[in-house]
């Protein structure tokens, strides 16, 4: 019988305390009891009861098991239990080759366990149909818990970042990779989700917000292609942020390299972004398709589509009218006012009209081509959704001003030139307001201003398109792809090249792993002058480049074997990226690339009287290419997030290298977090595992050697000073200052009961699961502190 205050007391109503939140209550109910009320007679049964929860504690790993088992057989009785040599971490198998991998995952995967660890890195299968694996039990399940307690799960990845930034006072980014349709957009979902628990977003209008946020801007930067309905076609960062604390204060979204061509162009089989559908038939349901100048029987051109032939296949559409409603929701609830609302869906119903303006050639005398608007009524449609002069409109869609020899002159544009000038609208019109509703929602979430010794902590969630290869290739794709390079570059980065380094700079004895490095190709684009995007750059200045001159510029200047042009393939030109080859056609890359705005249509729409089309034309970024003719004029605060830098952007290409760096700058501040998706097949059906498939996939993201590594590596390397503020706790008195030394980190480490970690001339190295156990004992240490005294305080005061 434990003595009342004394050690062993401490220590096992502390440890009923923290194990088990639903236990808490009636632990505290019983101390009273027995304590302080001292009711006589009961002591010996209650004692009894007490140690009973002790040893309910102490099988706390059998009782959370059975409770996962509970969940899923409940749900999915077809579930067969996991085999004997199958494991929940890919890196503690005893024969690493391609074949074991993908048998692991392949079983795994036909009993609906589709995620599996490697090491710290999350793979997870697409399972292409709903789970029941992220209930509130789920989210529950996975809070605080040691991986090794339940089967692996993205709501652990969550679980790990947040715990790190409490723990270690530090940024951190969880990265999302995988190809088209692998799963990356519903993985960012579910960690928002998971992290606005755990962040106990203590005012629920916050946590809804932000649970809102992807849901509104994938309204407007997704659309259906022909491998994922719901493809991303734009990159994005969304940031939690949350105070020092660990409570969830506000939320930031940075978005990448919104596809914008697809406003005015769409491939075979794919579809505009999906807001354009939702509010023409979300408007028809409310009758007010005439106030917005749309037409209930003509499908808007921008929309028409081999399925969608006719307005009324949009209009009654209900899914659509539904999302309508859900968005608009989502904007009400994120705080857009009424009237920016009505702005946003005039913006939106300007561009669908303007798709339908058209023009016809007039022969002029100068025997130069004319053009004139054909539909008037539409253009007039247009003008009054834009609130601007029609007149004026015609004028700056049919000519142009050029300056010669100091004067001022106006030239007619041809019917291609203005369809041209009419689509550069549509497409800068909309990205802007996809920039603005950005803004709009940086500045609803931005947290209330912390104090100056509260700098604030984040979690970043990045989620871009992933890697694509279509039948037919363009700029886009190629824009998609060397983005998706990057992020493999900087896995490899942080899971091999830079923990390689380490060991030779610290003389730790490990084996060296070897790795596909795509460095090579990152350098075919990237590298200046000599690049590809440089080279696409150069050639677009010249007035007399073609995009034939352009691919010969490649082949005169790549060489390399990742670059090749193929036979028979006019304008092609292959490529090998980390994750296949892919022939991409260069038709159109100058156009483009070069894409102007030109400053007539920018003058222009400065002087609506919409301010929503003023603000989308008058910030001071001057965006690929487009001219800007007021320098300094800038009453709104600056809502781009790449504006403060003074940068020029001349081209497309030029803005996206910019990007590009902006995102890593921002990844690399924090620490990183590798979640893997894999498509188990193309026809997205559920249960069905293409090997070959995955083997590939398994390849090129080097699951194998990232499997290897973790087991024979040292993920973590911690300098002694750190480390030993860290942990000292663990060994020493709370009020001791042990030496700096390896001495002193191994005396640590032999405390905690851990094996193979290494020690550096300046670090420790330590295994990925090292940390996890350091961290749960540290908490565990100063949890029990904290509840000691405040049951302390609670049952004496
Ligand atoms: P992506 O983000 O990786 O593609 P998504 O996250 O959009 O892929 O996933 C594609 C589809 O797979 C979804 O629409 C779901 O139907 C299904 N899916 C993915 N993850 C899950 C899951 N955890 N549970 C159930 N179904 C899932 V792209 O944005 O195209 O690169 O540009
Ligand atoms: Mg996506």
């Amino acid at each position: 019988q434990p003595e009342l205050w004394s050690d062993e007391f401490n220590d096992f109503i502390c440890k009923c305390l923290i194990k088990d939140f639903e236990l808490r209550p009636n632990v505290l109910d019983l101390l009273q009891h027995v304590f302080i009320k001292q009711t006589v007679g009961r002591e010996k049964i209650l004692q009894k009861q007490l140690i009973e929860l002790i040893d309910l504690n102490q099988q706390i790993g059998v009782i959370e098991k059975t409770r996962h088992e509970r969940i899923h057989t409940k749900k999915g009785s077809h579930m067969k239990t996991q085999d004997a040599d199958e494991v929940d971490d890919l890196a503690t198998l005893e024969v690493l080759d391609e074949n074991t991998v993908a048998d692991q995952l392949q079983n795994r995967y036909a009993r609906d366990q589709v995620y599996t660890y490697v090491g710290d890195t999350l793979i997870a299968v697409n399972p292409f149909h709903k789970m029941e694996i992220y209930t509130p039990e789920h989210t529950k399940m996975y809070i605080g818990a040691k991986h090794t307690a339940n089967p692996p799960h993205i709501f652990a990845v969550a679980d790990t970042a947040y715990q790190s930034m409490v723990s270690y006072n530090n940024d951190q980014c969880i990265v999302i990779s995988g190809e088209s349709g692998a799963g990356k957009t519903e993985s960012a979902h579910l960690l928002v989700q998971q992290l606005t628990v755990l962040g106990k977003a203590n005012n629920r209008t916050l946590q809804e917000k932000i649970l809102l946020v992807n849901s509104l801007v994938e309204a407007f930067g997704n659309a259906c292609t022909v491998i994922n309905d719901n493809s991303s076609r734009f990159g994005k960062y969304l940031e939690m942020k949350f105070n020092g604390g660990g409570t969830v204060v506000g939320a930031q979204i940075s978005e990448y390299l919104l596809e914008k061509s697809r406003v005015v162009h769409q491939a075979m089989g794919e579809r505009n972004f999906h807001i354009f559908y939702y509010i023409y038939a979300g408007l028809a349901d409310r009758k007010k398709l005439a106030h917005y100048k749309l037409s209930d029987s003509k499908t808007p051109k921008y929309l028409y589509h081999e399925n969608i032939k006719l307005g009324p296949d949009i209009v009654n559409n209900a899914s659509y009218k539904e999302q309508f409603d859900a968005v608009e929701q989502c904007f009400k609830v994120i705080g857009f006012t009424l009237e920016e609302l009505g702005n946003v869906y005039s913006t939106l119903a300007a561009i669908l009209n303007s798709g339908d303006i058209e023009f016809s050639p007039v022969a002029s005398e100068h025997q130069t081509d004319k053009s004139n608007i054909s539909n008037m009524s539409v253009l007039e449609n247009v003008a009054s959704l834009l609130r601007i002069r029609s007149d004026e409109l015609q004028e700056a869609l049919t000519s142009h001003c050029v300056v010669a020899r100091g004067e001022t002159i106006v030239r007619p544009n041809t019917v291609e030139k203005a369809v041209e000038v009419r689509d550069a609208m549509g497409k800068a019109l909309y990205s802007r307001l996809f920039s603005w509703i950005v803004n709009r929602i940086n500045a609803l979430l931005r947290p209330d201003s912390q104090g100056e010794d509260d700098k604030g902590l984040n979690i970043g969630i990045l989620d871009i398109f992933g890697f694509e290869n279509f039948k037919k290739n363009s700029f886009e794709q190629l824009c998609i792809n060397i983005a998706n390079e990057q992020i493999q570059f900087y896995f490899n980065q942080h899971i091999f090249a830079w923990e390689q380094d380490e060991y030779l700079n610290e003389e730790v004895d490990a084996r060296m792993i070897e790795y596909e490095d795509n460095r090579p190709l990152l350098d075919l684009f990237l590298q200046k002058p000599m690049g590809m995007l440089s080279l696409l750059d150069e050639e677009s200045r010249f007035p007399q480049a073609t995009d034939q001159t352009l691919v010969e510029k490649f082949e005169g200047n790549l060489k390399t074997k990742s670059f090749w042009r193929p036979m028979r393939v006019d304008l092609g030109f292959g490529i090998h990226h980390y994750a296949g080859k892919v022939i991409y056609n260069a038709a159109g890359f100058l156009a483009k690339n070069r894409e102007t705005l030109p400053a007539d249509i920018i003058l222009l729409l400065r002087s609506s009287e919409n301010e929503l089309i003023r603000k989308l034309v008058t910030h001071p970024l001057t965006r690929t290419g487009e001219v800007d003719t007021t320098p300094g004029e800038s009453g709104d605060t600056p809502y781009h997030p790449r504006e403060t830098t003074n940068m020029r952007t001349q081209t497309v290409a030029s803005y996206f290298r910019y990007s590009l760096m902006d995102l890593l700058s921002k990844m690399v501040a924090g620490q990183p977090h590798f979640v893997r998706c894999i498509k188990p097949n193309n026809d997205r059906h559920a249960n069905k595992f293409d090997r070959e498939k995955v083997l590939v996939q398994l390849r090129y993201t080097g699951v194998l050697e990232t499997a290897k590594i973790r087991r024979q590596g040292y993920s973590h390397r911690i300098l002694f000073a750190n480390f030993i503020k860290r942990y000292y706790l663990l060994a020493y008195h709370a009020n001791e200052e042990p030496a700096a030394t390896p001495e002193t980190c191994a005396a640590i480490l032999e405390k905690a009961k851990l094996e193979n970690w290494a020690m550096g001339k300046t670090k420790v190295f330590l295994k990925y699961y090292h940390v996890e156990h350091l961290n749960l004992m540290v908490q565990q240490a100063t949890q029990r502190i904290i509840l000691v005294q405040a049951c302390v305080r609670g049952w004496l005061g």
